[in-house]
């Protein structure tokens, strides 16, 4: 027998749209680490159901949008009127603060008419109109596989419609700790509906340990090695910890072009050493503590001003949100603060940039890199790090890695590990990073390229299906008894 079609359903589409005309629109790929490793999604027959990141309102844009988006194998799902309590409410502002240990806001703007409530009713309005669609598209044999904090009523909405429906369903962030997940108003409600599916799915272990002890504390149900029972159904709970398309990262960093842009970069850094930092602009990323901690690097070692640079690329997210506006300032006030106190005439210690580069030049960066900076104050997994490996070949840069992002508790034995917090403990890293001998650097990159090439976003997406597949639903279980 065949693989079984499988039906991804994600808040946001692979690629975003942009209205270019009535008729016609145009696309860019989104933002993002779920984006980036379901792309490696290549052996199953795929349809891809999310939102395509633009309102429509009008039949023939819904239309026309539908029609240019099943081209690329995807299916809109149009949320217009519930988005923005939704998406920025419930989504961005309630649930990833919770889920990254950044508490709880209880409202997201001024106004009284925004409350936790209505947030909470439109996340359940937008995950009934995410069902609508995949009930429209369904067909008997496909595997559902949910992403994300975005969609956790949808597994029980599904298996209330039709018991026999595959469903599993990922978390790409941390699952918090109990003590933190307890504050969420409706945390049973979402604990029993994400246990609705057949298969539930995290980057590591601690992730699914906070996630079975949440649903014994609040939902008082039993835990096995395996899973939890609640009134008599077995729920699957397992790790699955996320990896990139190492082949993607290794063949572009060998290309021509790439190599010239290698050149053009080590020329215009002027021979400095590059300590380099991708991220979305997000609080969880801890940029701002970044530069804190570069900026006591260079406080304390006036040797290595005006040999090295700090590259930070920030792609902006989540405009909607006042939150991601003002760690935006933040930033740019920091960067001002140290390029004045650091900087000279013909050269400044950072570059901060706002917004999304080219994936080529993207490899050139992270094959020059002496050392990449990931200071995540909390993160899933973390891919950014795992690119940077896979690219770097004869420099060896060396990994400076949050222990608080996913990928620590993976590339931590090739990587220097730090506490985000810690400001001296990572100006400290770098400049052990910076001075670090050649025979420890190709130690550390040999470990951690090892793992990154052996441990594939395909293998990954591989391992889910497989477990998913194997389930014996409840639904089967009861027709053969
Ligand atoms: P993200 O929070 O988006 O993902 P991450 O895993 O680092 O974080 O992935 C970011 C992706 O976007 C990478 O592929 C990176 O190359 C790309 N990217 C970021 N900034 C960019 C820029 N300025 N220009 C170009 N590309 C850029 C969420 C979770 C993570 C988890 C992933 C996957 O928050 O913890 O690892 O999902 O599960």
């Amino acid at each position: 027998m065949g693989r079984p079609r499988l039906l991804v359903v994600s808040m946001s589409l692979p690629v975003t749209a942009k209205r270019v005309g009535e008729e016609s629109w145009s696309f860019t790929m989104s933002p993002g680490g779920l984006v980036s490793a379901l792309l490696g999604l290549k052996e199953f027959e795929t349809k891809w159901i999310g939102w395509p990141g633009v309102d429509v309102h009008d039949a023939v844009g819904k239309k026309t949008l539908s029609v240019a988006l099943a081209e690329k194998g995807c299916i809109p799902v149009f949320l217009e009127e519930v988005c923005d309590q939704y998406y920025n409410g419930y989504c961005n502002n309630i649930l990833w603060p919770i889920f990254h240990y950044m508490g709880t806001p209880p409202e997201y703007r001024n106004d009284a008419t925004i409350t936790y409530q209505s947030q909470y009713d439109a996340y359940k309005k937008a995950n009934q109109i995410f069902f609508d669609v995949v009930k429209e598209h369904y067909e008997d044999g496909d595997v559902i596989w949910c992403h994300d904090y975005h969609v956790m009523l949808l597994p029980q909405y599904l298996k209330e419609y039709n018991s026999k429906m595959k469903v599993g369903w990922f978390l790409h962030t941390p699952f918090p700790s109990s003590e933190m997940y307890k504050t969420l108003p409706s945390r049973a409600d979402l604990l029993r509906s994400v246990l609705t599916a057949d298969l539930v799915g995290f980057h590591t272990y601690d992730f699914a340990r906070h996630f079975v002890n949440a649903c014994m504390c609040i939902l008082g149900i039993e835990a096995t090695s395996e899973g939890v029972v609640d009134q008599g159904k077995f729920t699957r709970v397992a790790v699955f910890p996320i990896g990139i398309e190492p082949e993607r990262f290794i063949n572009t960093s060998a290309l021509s072009e790439v190599i010239q842009y290698m050149e053009k970069f080590k020329n215009d850094f002027g021979g400095r050493k590059l300590i380099l930092g991708v991220d979305r602009l997000d609080t969880i990323k801890g940029i701002p503590q970044k530069y804190q901690a570069f900026e006591k690097f260079l406080e304390e070692n006036e040797d290595w001003r005006g040999k090295v640079m700090l590259l930070q690329i920030a792609v902006p997210t989540r405009n909607g949100i006042g939150e991601y506006q003002k760690i935006k300032d933040q930033c740019h006030g920091l960067v001002g603060r140290i390029n004045g106190r650091f900087g000279s005439i013909s050269a400044v210690p950072i570059i901060h940039l706002d917004r999304s580069i080219d994936f080529n030049q993207l490899c050139a960066l992270y094959a020059i890199t002496d050392v990449l900076l990931v200071t995540s104050l909390r993160d899933g997994m973390n891919l950014v790090s795992s690119e940077f490996v896979a690219c770097q070949k004869a420099e060896k840069g060396v990994l400076i890695l949050s222990e608080f992002a996913g990928a620590g508790q993976s590339l931590g034995a090739g990587a220097l590990l730090v506490n985000p917090w810690n400001i001296k403990e990572v100006s400290t890293a770098i400049k052990e990073a910076l001075n670090m001998s050649p025979e420890e650097k190709e130690r550390k990159h040999k470990i951690n390229f090892q793992y990154v090439r052996t441990h594939s976003t395909q293998q990954w997406a591989d391992d889910f299906m497989n477990k998913l597949i194997e389930i014996t639903t409840n639904a089967e279980l009861q027709a053969a008894n």
